[in-house]
């Protein structure tokens, strides 16, 4: 049916995806519709337990993401996805990797300055003092997506306000 598709969440550790694509998947479920929030937690602990953090492991956490993902839409699941696939050409990768016209980027937008005050994990802190090397906006690159479906910053709106836009989305592009 329509719900099929995947929304794919991109931007900067601590930007909030997973918060906001956990808070989206609670309204949809309110709503009675199924879905399936793919993430680092339930992936880089197994599917992708062997992967860390230079380029060719983040293609390949994210062509098996995509990889799954592509088969979740087949069985007729709404699939939220929240990583933050740095790379322009990753994005593509996993919009090949999903059946034409099923698959939806939304650009967490959320200023690094902000990401980085927050650091809810303290990654940020180590990643300036070099404990953590090639980490994403401090010594690795995020390129931010050129069109993507919906841009939503965590600083300027309320977790409740972006769920409203997101369920807009979806409903706009005919998926719930
Ligand atoms: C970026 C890192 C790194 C490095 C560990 N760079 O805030 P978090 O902790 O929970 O989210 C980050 C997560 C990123 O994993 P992804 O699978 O989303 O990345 S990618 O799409 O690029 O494959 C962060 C933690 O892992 N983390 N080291 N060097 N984030």
């Amino acid at each position: 049916g329509h719900q099929s598709t995947v929304l794919w969440f991109t931007g900067l550790s601590g930007s909030g995806k997973s918060t906001v694509a956990n808070a989206l998947e609670q309204a949809l479920v309110a709503k009675g519709i199924h879905t399936y929030l793919l993430d680092g937690d339930n992936v880089r602990h197994s599917l992708c337990a062997d992967l860390g953090f230079s380029e060719a492991d983040r293609n390949e956490n994210l062509r098996r993401v995509g990889a799954v993902a592509g088969l979740m839409v087949d069985a007729g699941l709404l699939v939220l996805s929240a990583f933050i696939s740095p790379y322009r050409n990753q994005r593509e990768l996993v919009k090949s990797l999903v059946p034409p016209g099923k698959f939806l980027e939304i650009h967490i937008a959320t200023p690094l300055e902000v990401c980085e005050q927050r650091d809810v994990k303290g990654l940020y802190k180590k990643a300036r003092a070099g404990e953590i090397r090639q980490f994403t906006g401090i010594s690795d690159p995020y390129e931010a997506p050129l069109a993507p479906d919906l841009v939503l910053n965590t600083a300027e709106s309320t977790l409740e306000q972006s769920v409203e836009q997101l369920l807009a989305l979806l409903v706009n592009k005919g998926v719930i």
